[in-house]
């Protein structure tokens, strides 16, 4: 099969590879910073079910030299692919990676960039805004972007901004920013390729459900993290309630990845979600339910951590599955009803036959990352 080329460049640091595994879903780029990582040649990723292929490069840094050695590495791969007959040599689109958490170079990046690929001079350009861990400072920066391209020949190549979280990014022991915008960068991707290597809609679509789930469970891994150490902070449990941050951080950010939005309805139907994970009668009733489990004689502060931990887990995996079915199209966002159910379910017999499975792992030395991780073993599907 004949496959697009995706050229992705940007400055040292900017995040490149670490995109680039989040896109295949695979930790096979090498990340990291200075002499301790980072991508020191030029090196080309596939994986059977992405459409495209891509060119990951040594980062620019300030100095253009190196810069100049990854635009002329491409070049010598793209030649010596089109001496062996291999029809795909071209690059049919560039990704340009700006560093999201560094405003002020965002002009002088693109400017860089546009001149490095000056050769690939009717290429589309998708810009993708990296480590874009703050919402509001997303318009910012996209608005920064369009201005560099204004008035410059290739802006008409400019074709899309998208601003990425590749990888969850830790505000604090309990808040964090959650993957984004990863489906949306392959999907627009694919939209601008030549008709000829043009992946069919619905194997992108199979591709990008595969990718979502994928990343809604790392979704579900981080909260379940963050709230186990929410709960084995030495207070009493009383319910659920202190919670419940994590557990909105949790839903809202597997929402957003499925594409559910602000308006009245959607917010509805994720209040629905949430409250059954934290106010209602059934994750009360189950929280008393594991308190009694007879003969656990572990601290109150490790059962507490389980608890609030187990919690998180089910919510993110019944989440998981109702946004699912909205996304297929299976469902509606009027089925609160059925939402509700859905979610209750999560909290089941079975629920509690899988955290007294847990318990029996867990013991008073344990420490909170194999709690977390006896969890998602067995509530995580
Ligand atoms: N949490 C989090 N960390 C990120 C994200 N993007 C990049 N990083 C971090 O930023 C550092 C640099 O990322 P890389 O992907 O290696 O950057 P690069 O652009 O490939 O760097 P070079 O290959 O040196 O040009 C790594 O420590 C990454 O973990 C992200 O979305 N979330
Ligand atoms: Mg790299």
């Amino acid at each position: 099969m004949n496959r697009g080329n995706v050229l992705v460049i940007g400055n040292k640091g900017a995040g490149k590879s670490t995109l680039i595994n989040a896109v295949l879903g695979e930790e096979r780029a090498k990340t990291g910073w200075g002499a301790w990582g980072g991508t020191d040649r030029l090196e080309i990723y596939e994986s059977d079910e992405l459409p495209f292929r891509l060119i990951d490069t040594i980062g620019f840094e300030p100095s253009t030299r190196r810069g100049r050695q990854a635009i002329s590495a491409v070049r010598k791969w793209s030649r010596e692919r089109a001496k062996a007959n291999t029809e795909d040599s071209d690059i049919n689109v560039i990704w340009f990676c700006v560093d999201g958490t560094s405003k002020k170079h965002v002009r002088r990046s693109i400017d860089t960039l546009i001149r490095a690929t000056s050769i690939w001079k009717s290429v589309p350009i998708i810009v993708v805004i990296t480590k874009s861990y703050s919402v509001p400072e997303r318009l910012d920066n996209a608005g920064m972007v369009f201005e560099a391209f204004e008035k410059r020949k290739r802006g008409r190549n400019l074709k899309k901004v998208i601003p990425v979280v590749a990888k969850t990014y830790a505000l604090n022991e309990t808040a964090f920013a959650a993957p984004e915008g990863i489906t949306e960068l392959i999907d627009a991707t694919n939209q601008v390729m030549p008709d000829g290597i043009k992946a069919g809609r619905e194997d992108v679509a199979k591709f990008n459900l595969n990718r979502k789930r994928a990343l809604a469970h790392s979704i579900v891994g981080t909260a379940t993290t963050a709230a186990v150490v929410v709960g084995a902070i030495p207070i009493p449990l009383a319910d659920a309630a202190i919670l419940t941050p994590v557990e909105i951080a949790e839903v809202n950010a597997i929402a957003r990845l499925y594409g559910i939005g602000k308006d009245d309805k959607s917010k509805t139907f994720i209040n629905t979600i949430v409250e059954v994970g934290t106010i209602s009668t059934v994750a009360r009733a189950a929280i008393s339910a594991i308190k009694s489990i007879p003969g656990i004689n572990i601290a109150a502060s490790v059962l507490n951590a389980v608890i609030a931990g187990s919690i998180a887990a089910a919510l993110g995996e019944g989440s998981v599955y109702a946004f699912e079915q909205i996304y297929q199209g299976k469902k509606s966002l009027e089925d609160i009803d059925w939402v509700k159910k859905i979610m209750e379910d999560s909290f089941s017999s079975d629920f509690l036959k899988r955290v007294n499975i847990a318990l029996q792992g867990i013991s008073a030395s344990s420490s909170k990352k194999e709690i977390t991780q006896t969890i998602l073993k067995l509530i995580v599907k």
